[in-house]
Parts: C-alpha cells; sequence; structure tokens
C-alpha cells in the first residue's frame, strides 16, 4: 500500500515537473536508469580529454594552447560534478569508475576515433561539442535534481567550447590552401560519427521510451540528431566548407535538411570496443588511474589528519 502511495507520489511529481531529489522515494528502475546513464556521460568526459590531450603540446600557438588546456580541464570538471550527482543515487565513484574500467560501463562512441591533425581539435568543438550541447541542454529540465543542476553549468561551459572549435575551424578555412583542406578533411572524418552521438534510431532505442515517461530525456535521439543537422547545414555555409553527405538536402515540406544513410555497422562496432581507437583510449585510462593511486592514498590520509585535528580541538 505504501510502495503504491509513493509510485503515485513520484508519478505525480513527475507530471508536475516537481524534481526528483534524493531523499525522494523513486522506482528501482528510475535510479538504475539515471546511474546508467550519468555515469556513462562522466566515462565520456573524462574518456573525451584523451584525444584533444593529444594535441596540447602542439597546439599552433601559445593562445590555442592554453584555451585547449583550459578547455581539456573544463571536461576533467563536468566528469567530476557527473560522478559526484550520480553518487546522490547510492553508487560509489569507485564502483562507477571499476564498472568503466571492467568493460561494464559504456562511454561515447566518438571518443573512439583518432585526432590526426590540428584541425580535429577544431571538428571536435564545433561538432563533437555542438552534439554534446543540443543533446545536454535539454538535460538542464531533467526529472532528477542533481542531474538537471549539474548540466547548467556544464552546458555554459560547453557552449564556448563549440565556439573555439568553430573559430578554429573558421581561421584555417580563410588561411592558406593546405590549411583549408585541412580543415574540409577533418570534417570529413567527424561528421558521421558526431551524428552517431545521439544513438540509434528511436526504434532500435531500447531506453527512449521509459526516459521520455520519467522526463530524463526530453526529446529522442532522432529528434536531436535531426535538429543538430539542421543547425550544422547552416553554419558550415559560413565556413565555406561543406559537410560530407551528397544526400543532404533542405526538404520544405518537412521544414528540415534530409540526410543520407548512416553506418549503424560502424555504430555497433565502435561501442562493442572495436572502433580505431577504443583499447588505447581504456589502456590510457586504467594506467591514469593506477599512476594516481598514491595520489588518492596521499589525499585520503591527509583528510583524515584533518578529521583528526578537528575532533580533537572540539574535545
Ligand atoms: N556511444 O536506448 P538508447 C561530450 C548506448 S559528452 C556509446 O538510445 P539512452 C562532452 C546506450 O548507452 C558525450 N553508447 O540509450 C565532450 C545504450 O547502452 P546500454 C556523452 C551509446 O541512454 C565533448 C544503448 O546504446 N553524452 O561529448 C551511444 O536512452 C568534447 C541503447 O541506446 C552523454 O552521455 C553512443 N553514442 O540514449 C567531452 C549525454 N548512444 O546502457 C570531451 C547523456 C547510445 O543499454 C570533448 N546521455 N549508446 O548498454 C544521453 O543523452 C543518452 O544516454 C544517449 C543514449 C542519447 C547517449
Amino acid at each position: 500500500m505504501q510502495a503504491f502511495d509513493e509510485g503515485k507520489i513520484f508519478l505525480d511529481k513527475i507530471s508536475r515537473e516537481i524534481k526528483i531529489e534524493p531523499q525522494d522515494w523513486m522506482p528501482e528502475q528510475y535510479r538504475k536508469t539515471l546511474i546508467r546513464q550519468m555515469s556513462q556521460h562522466a566515462h565520456s568526459e573524462i574518456v573525451g580529454m584523451l584525444p584533444e590531450g593529444n594535441w596540447i603540446t602542439r597546439a599552433p600557438s601559445l593562445k590555442r594552447k592554453a584555451i585547449l588546456i583550459a578547455k581539456v580541464q573544463d571536461e576533467a570538471g563536468h566528469g567530476l560534478y557527473l560522478y559526484s550527482a550520480a553518487e546522490t543515487l547510492n553508487i560509489t565513484r569507485e564502483e562507477m569508475i571499476g564498472q568503466l574500467h571492467a568493460g561494464k560501463a559504456k562511454y561515447s562512441s566518438i571518443f573512439n576515433y583518432p585526432t590526426l591533425t590540428w584541425a580535429d581539435i577544431g571538428a571536435i568543438g564545433w561538432l563533437v561539442d555542438g552534439a554534446a550541447i543540443m543533446n545536454q541542454v535539454p538535460l538542464c529540465r531533467c526529472s532528477y535534481g542533481p542531474y538537471a543542476r549539474a548540466m547548467i553549468r556544464i552546458c555554459k561551459e560547453e557552449s564556448f567550447h563549440q565556439r573555439q572549435g568553430f573559430d578554429i575551424l573558421f581561421t584555417l578555412s580563410n588561411g592558406t590552401g593546405a590549411q583549408k583542406k585541412m580543415a574540409q578533411d577533418a570534417i570529413n572524418r567527424w561528421w558521421w560519427p558526431s551524428i552517431m552521438m545521439f544513438g540509434p534510431n528511436d526504434d532500435a532505442s531500447p531506453h527512449t521510451k521509459q526516459s521520455m515517461d520519467w522526463k530524463i530525456k526530453r526529446f529522442t535521439n532522432d529528434e536531436l540528431r535531426q535538429k543538430f543537422i539542421d543547425v550544422c547545414a547552416e553554419q558550415v555555409k559560413v565556413l565555406r566548407l561543406t559537410l560530407p553527405d551528397e544526400k543532404l538536402k533542405w526538404n520544405d515540406e518537412r521544414k528540415h535538411y534530409d540526410f543520407g544513410d548512416i553506418d549503424w555497422e560502424e555504430f555497433r562496432n565502435v561501442v562493442n570496443g572495436n572502433g580505431p581507437c577504443n583499447k588505447e583510449r581504456m589502456d590510457a585510462r586504467i594506467r591514469a588511474h593506477k599512476e594516481g593511486e598514491w595520489v588518492r592514498e596521499a589525499a585520503a590520509a591527509h583528510a583524515e589528519k584533518i578529521k583528526l585535528r578537528q575532533q580533537k580541538a572540539v574535545a
């Protein structure tokens, strides 16, 4: 009887746009869905530092280097807010990281592609951060309070990231012929993986319906992908470059751009661990975690010392 009432209160809150907070009753499946999505999101931010980190030492100027360092540092911050927000659901950061390292938790497919030239940093900012913003702005209205609040700051920072990426590509496309070619090549390689970031088509997405009913997701994968394509199809004109899709064409009836077929075979391969850089990314994460062990131990010992000192002062 009690669970029934609690279930009704929960659904009533969802329907009235009242946030669910950590101390509130929630269905077990709602909690599990959030842990899955939020931890995958946090892992994506942390693994997502790797492709860009690769270019910090080779950025073409001191200014670009400083901007890139700040961006990569922001991604670390996003990962930490998201791990903290997920911890309110009764799971520890250690458990989540353990799941990632054991291959039991996913991270975004996009970070399994290599960054071959400096223009890739522009393409990541414009396209990858652009796709991330399209997906994440609606998450600021997610029904779970800690996730929604974490997303507000994250989105502000992602917006800066997207603009810096566009600025890199704009500079290259207005540079020498070789620079323009490099920018076009990066867009050609990152375009299709970026639109795969939104996940499978709605009819192949097992989680979308329930997550929409619970207002965790506010738009479906296909709705967000279409919005993103519509925006990029216009922005690429400002760059005086093109998107690598011959079928990309404005459809006046639909008031959207039509686009070509997505290679779902490639998507499945990358998600299942067989993308160009999956092994490299996981090896780098696991190595960094092992090498950081002494830092975690020292921080814990320091925190314990401070706690004892405070207890003595009170006694
Ligand atoms: N990659 O039923 P759905 C960023 C999985 S952050 C890998 O549609 P859902 C910032 C999905 O998890 C980018 N796996 O699932 C940055 C599920 O697997 P499971 C990350 C994917 O959850 C920028 C299965 O397929 N953003 O870029 C992908 O309803 C630059 C079935 O899929 C977020 O995580 C994929 N692309 O919808 C950092 C945003 N797509 O768990 C550095 C939050 C789907 O059953 C540099 N997450 N899968 O084994 C979401 O909005 C959702 O979780 C979706 C997937 C839309 C990603």
